[in-house]
C-alpha cells in the first residue's frame, strides 16, 4: 500500500511541475499568431509608413489612413481599396510569398513613384 501511495505522490508532484510548462506551450502560439497576423501600415504625409514590410504568407496588412484622401492599389491591380478617408481603414491578406508593389492612385504611381510601397510575402 506504500508503494502505491509513493506513487501518487509521485505522479502529483510531476503534474505539478509540468503543469505551469504546458500552460506556457499552449500559450506561446497564440501569442506568435497574433504577432504575425496583422502589421499596420500608417498614411500620412503623402507617404506608407513603413515603406517596405515583410510579413509570413497568411498574413493582413492593415493601411490606416490618418490624413488625407489616399487610395491603395495594387502595381499587378490584385487588390485595390476604396478612397480612403481621414480615419478610413483597409485591409488585405496575402496569402502566397511574393513582392507586392503597391502606390496611391491618386498620389502615386506604379514601379514605386511617389506615393508607393511594398509588401514582401515570406
Ligand atoms: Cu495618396
Amino acid at each position: 500500500m506504500k508503494k502505491i501511495a509513493n506513487m501518487i505522490l509521485v505522479a502529483v508532484l510531476v503534474a505539478m511541475m509540468t503543469a505551469p510548462m504546458v500552460t506556457a506551450r499552449v500559450k506561446k502560439p497564440t501569442a506568435a499568431r497574433g504577432a504575425a497576423a496583422t502589421t499596420t501600415v500608417k498614411i500620412t504625409n503623402f507617404q506608407f509608413t513603413p515603406k517596405t514590410v515583410t510579413i509570413a504568407a497568411g498574413s493582413t496588412v492593415e493601411w490606416v489612413n490618418e490624413a488625407g484622401k489616399h487610395m491603395i492599389e495594387a502595381d499587378d491591380g490584385s487588390f485595390t481599396s476604396d478612397a480612403l478617408t481621414a480615419g478610413a481603414k483597409f485591409s488585405h491578406t496575402f496569402a502566397k510569398a511574393g513582392k507586392y508593389p503597391y502606390h496611391c492612385t491618386f498620389h502615386g504611381d506604379k514601379g514605386g513613384k511617389e506615393m508607393a510601397g511594398t509588401v514582401i510575402v515570406k
